[in-house]
């Protein structure tokens, strides 16, 4: 894995310039500056074609985010709750999932093509957990980690448990915010990983007193579950009482549902979607 480095090149050449919207804790926030993320930069993503003749004069955005389908990828939406929720404002790149020529573009930039990417500042940061280990360092005061030392301990593992673990419910239940399949058939290998995060669930919930998992405020962990929000919605999950209620604040976060609404306009790119992705 290579080391984020200073001189990384350009994201994207066009990067959709988010309109100013509330974010994950209701503020409104100012729209993000031009489109192309740096003059010159080679095409690696969908440009906003509209944007893309302000890139040359525009002065380039401190914070591109780069995402894939918002319908499909849950770790693009994890990547983008955690900004929003640190209050950085991130221009959005995005990738094609399945673009050939684009994933060959991407490959060259880096050897890891994954998304969620942050692109700060001359910092590339990659990989869910340490982009909000980063924003955590970066907005100390916006609360991504608890203030206090268990409770952030206990936020750690069971984000760390989420970005390592529930292959079967990944595998058996992708993210599919468009999709609505009432009465599910779930099958019995993800059962396991369901049981196991509605008992983390619960044991948060208790602890803190809700509405979300470490209290009054979201965090980390938050966004590390959101994604199983929505899958539980989509594929109609039986739930206890409070994990019913705390799945219905999440995807009433604002900054939630506008990524939600996005996803839904969003053109169907897979016809058929059967892996993790
Ligand atoms: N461990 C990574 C997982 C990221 C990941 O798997 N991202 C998927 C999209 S959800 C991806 O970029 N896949 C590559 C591809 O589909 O081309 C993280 O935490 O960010």
């Amino acid at each position: 894995m290579p080391a984020p480095t200073s001189t990384a090149k350009p994201a994207a050449k066009g990067a959709s310039k988010p309109a100013a919207t509330p974010d994950a804790r209701g503020t409104k926030k100012a729209p993000s500056t031009a489109a192309g993320v740096k003059a010159g930069a080679k095409p690696v993503a969908k440009a906003a074609a509209a944007e893309s003749t302000a890139a040359s004069t525009a002065a380039p955005p401190a914070a591109v985010l780069t995402i894939s389908s918002k319908n499909y990828s849950s770790w693009s939406l994890r990547g983008f709750l955690l900004c929003r929720l640190a209050g950085l404002d991130v221009a959005e790149a995005r990738v094609s999932a399945d673009d050939p020529a684009i994933r060959a573009e991407l490959l060259l930039q880096s050897s890891s093509f994954l998304v969620p990417r942050l692109d700060h500042e001359g910092l590339r940061i990659w990989d869910t957990l340490a982009i909000a280990e980063y924003l955590h360092e970066l907005k100390p005061e916006a609360g991504l980690l608890p203030r206090d030392r268990a409770a952030r301990a206990h936020c750690r593992s069971i984000s760390g448990e989420m970005h390592s673990g529930f292959a079967n419910l990944r595998s058996a239940l992708p993210m599919n915010l468009k999709a609505h399949h009432p009465g599910f058939k779930v099958w019995s290998g993800a059962q396991g990983d369901i049981v196991r995060i509605l008992a983390i669930w619960t044991e948060c919930l208790k602890t803190y007193g809700g509405p979300y998992l470490f209290g009054p405020a979201p965090t980390l962990a938050d966004a590390m579950y959101a994604p199983v929000c929505a899958r539980f919605t989509t594929y109609d999950v039986p739930l206890d009482a409070r994990s019913r209620a705390y799945c219905k604040t999440m995807l009433a976060l604002p900054a939630m549902k506008e990524w939600t609404t996005a996803a839904r306009e969003e053109p169907d790119e897979m016809e058929e979607l059967d892996v993790e992705f």
